[in-house]
């Protein structure tokens, strides 16, 4: 069993890469602003993601690789990002390398204690077990990095959902900074 993966693009290609896009539709409630969210048209794609699972989510024994393709652009004053998540085993890590674009890659802990890498082409970044991760587009073109992690890892969105993350990462004076939810 093999694919491919180009580095100059990040695209995932072979037998069993599957992809799945998330569009405006499906980030309800995820941005400070739903107000502005929802009057967006809401099939437009944030992000997409092309993801090679040796093994099925939940199941040990493989090594999972996924490239996210996350286009740049705001709701209010807030980057495009990824809905976010924990493990579902608290106890397994992540690493994301980044191919392209210019990122912030959001942290936290079960403490809720939030902080932000900055991702830019080449740079690589440990997701320690137990800690939240999303990340947001900051720059002008199109994020792409890819992420791997172990096939019994599993998804919990249910945390982020209802709670969310302690901070945004919003533009402030034409930059991006981690602000924290008031
Ligand atoms: C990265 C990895 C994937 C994740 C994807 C999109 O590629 O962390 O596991 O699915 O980002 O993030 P999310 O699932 O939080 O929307
Ligand atoms: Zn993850």
């Amino acid at each position: 069993m093999s694919v491919r993966l180009d580095h100059e693009t990040g695209i995932l290609t072979g037998p069993g890469v599957h992809e799945t896009a998330r569009r405006v539709k499906d980030l309800a409630g995820v941005f400070r602003d739903e107000t502005a969210r929802a009057s967006r048209d809401q099939e437009t794609v944030l992000y997409r993601v092309q993801a090679w699972e040796p093994q099925p989510e939940g199941k040990p024994g493989a090594v999972c690789l996924a490239t996210t393709f996350l286009e740049p652009g705001k709701v209010g004053d807030e980057y495009f990002l990824t809905r976010g998540h924990f493990h579902a085993n608290e106890d397994r890590p992540e690493m994301e390398v980044v191919i392209s674009g210019r990122g912030a890659l959001v942290l936290m802990g079960r403490d809720r204690v939030t902080r932000m890498e900055e991702m830019a082409p080449g740079t690589v970044h440990h997701v320690p077990p137990g800690t939240a991760h999303r990340v947001a587009n900051t720059g002008s073109e199109t994020l792409v990095f890819v992420s791997y992690w172990a096939s019994e890892t599993g998804h919990d969105y249910a945390a982020i959902r209802e709670q969310g993350f302690s901070a945004r990462v919003r533009e402030v004076d034409g930059r991006p900074v981690l602000v924290p939810v008031s």
